[in-house]
């Protein structure tokens, strides 16, 4: 039987330092807490042409050769491929976990799945962020950033105290529970504390809702024009859709530009879905250069996670990468991610940079001149991000996964090594990245120093959460389906 590592005559000096590091923010968090709030904040607001707008936009559940500028032959990405030639291209960029939830917590608040508040999409809750949770839109609007978001939430349903509204947005429009986002036509969606009522289009199938999304997202940015802004664009293509919706479980108002294509029918939606998302993205592109704000804004674009298992197998949607959604394998976590600032970012780059979802609140943060809440597991990636080396990279990213699922699994990577444990009570598989990228060979026997080292770190990257209780299997349903059962 293998021990499993705990407490500190196992954990790695350099961990022991970032302890020293998170007692020291503490410590400075508590001063900054007592004294007068003006002194503390930026001395200036930000003006429109301080800082620029921030647009971000995340798809769900693309993966990581789903794009043309990532090697995608069949599905036509031709706005998002412009923004990777007109800015950096990472290719070794992660997602916070390798399902919905936790990822874009670990976006928002710039914590690892160790210590992310949402660690999982299960068990259900209806507030996953608590009041002194601190997201991005937090920062931002504390530096005078109007806050807008569209799309999937996920963390804090409606009326919760992790409902956007209360994490900072001023407007959120969209799914606030990450089940009702399973349905394209849905019979209502949330708008900003209230509901956008379409009663009948889940049978009519009138409106799709990543149109009026988009026509969003576009209002958004136009009555935003005139000050700093943050756009969060949580787009839920390509995810999946409820069966009842469409049968190939890709739900979309129509197959072109592929209905005519050798091809299954859910392989045709699914590339429609992208199609369609990437022509949503070229309308946010086209109204920011309509009103003059293409120098200023900066805008990314990535995915919450890898591509999911059941995706049409045609379109290798995983790139070179093993796995996919629910592993943490490279195909669960390493994602698109793509950046454009004209001016700041250079045209073209293609950067090998590790970067995270953990890093975005300090990275934007940094660009906006906002401050950073203490205790986080992040680090501004700005320098990365405008195509140079990161001055402090991590010395390790770490995920897991399946707390309250039959195998609790966790991952690290440490330099070009990646190690991966499907179950605490098996061995640490270990890949080495730079040569075997697909991780195909297993080099724990190999290289048993490299192997404690990742178990010291597994065991410091994780610390408890009596929200996700390991090893207790969770079988319930959210809130949201069972008033919705109906659908
Ligand atoms: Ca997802």
């Amino acid at each position: 039987m293998q021990q499993v590592a705990s407490g500190a005559e196992n954990v790695p000096s350099h961990l022991l330092r970032l302890s020293v590091h998170r007692i020291a923010a503490l410590i400075l968090v508590t001063i900054l807490a007592v004294l007068p709030m003006e002194s503390v904040t930026a001395g200036t607001k930000a003006t429109r042409d301080s800082v620029p707008n921030i647009i971000l936009i995340m798809a769900d559940d693309l993966g990581y050769g789903d794009l043309g500028c990532y090697g995608q032959k069949d599905i036509q990405t031709p706005n998002i491929d412009r923004l990777a030639r007109d800015g950096i291209r990472f290719t070794q960029a992660y997602a916070g976990s390798t399902v919905c939830a936790p990822s874009r917590s670990s976006l928002m608040t710039g914590m690892h799945n160790g210590h992310n508040r949402v660690r999982d999409n299960i068990p259900h809750y209806e507030d996953y962020l608590q009041e002194e949770d601190v997201t991005v839109a937090d920062v931002l609007k504390s530096a005078g950033y109007r806050c807008g978001g569209i799309g999937k939430w996920s963390l804090g349903t409606a009326g919760s105290t992790g409902r956007a509204t209360e994490q900072g947005f001023d407007m959120f429009f969209g799914y606030l529970d990450q089940d009702h986002a399973h349905y394209y036509f849905p019979e209502y969606m949330d708008d900003n504390d209230g509901r956008f009522e379409m009663r009948g289009n889940s049978q009519t199938k009138e409106h799709y809702s990543h149109d009026l999304m988009t026509d969003r997202a576009l209002r958004f940015i136009r009555d935003s024009k005139d000050r700093p802004f943050f756009f969060y664009g949580a787009y839920t293509v390509p995810h999946f859709s409820h069966p009842s919706e469409c049968p190939t479980k890709f739900a979309v108002p129509t197959d072109e530009p592929y209905s005519d294509r050798d091809w299954d029918q859910a392989s045709k939606n699914y590339a429609a879905m992208i199609t369609r998302l990437d022509a949503d993205v070229g309308r946010i592109v086209a109204l920011i250069a309509e009103l003059g704000l293409t120098e200023n804004t900066l805008l990314i674009f990535t995915s919450d996670n890898g591509a999911f298992g059941g995706a049409p197998k045609r379109f290798k949607s995983g790139g070179p990468l093993r796995g996919h959604k629910r592993d943490l394998y490279e195909g669960g976590t390493r994602v698109p991610f793509i950046a454009r600032w004209p001016g700041k970012i250079p045209a073209g780059k293609v950067s090998d940079e590790i970067i995270a979802f953990w890093d975005m609140l300090p990275t934007l943060a940094e660009v906006a001149g906002a401050d950073v809440p203490g205790s986080i597991d992040g680090r501004s990636a700005t320098d990365a991000l405008l195509g140079g080396k990161r001055a402090f990279p991590h010395e390790y990213l770490y995920w897991d996964y399946g707390h309250c699922r039959p195998r609790f699994a966790q991952a690290v990577r440490l330099g070009d090594w990646k190690g991966v444990r499907k179950g605490r009570e098996n061995a640490i598989e270990l890949y080495n990245l730079k040569d075997d990228l697909a991780e195909t060979t297993d080099m724990a026997t190999a290289r048993p120093d490299v192997v404690g080292k990742i178990k010291a770190i597994m065991a410091a990257a994780y610390v408890e959460s009596e929200r996700y209780p390991l090893g207790q299997i969770y079988r319930g349903q959210s809130k949201w389906v069972k008033e919705n059962a109906h659908h």
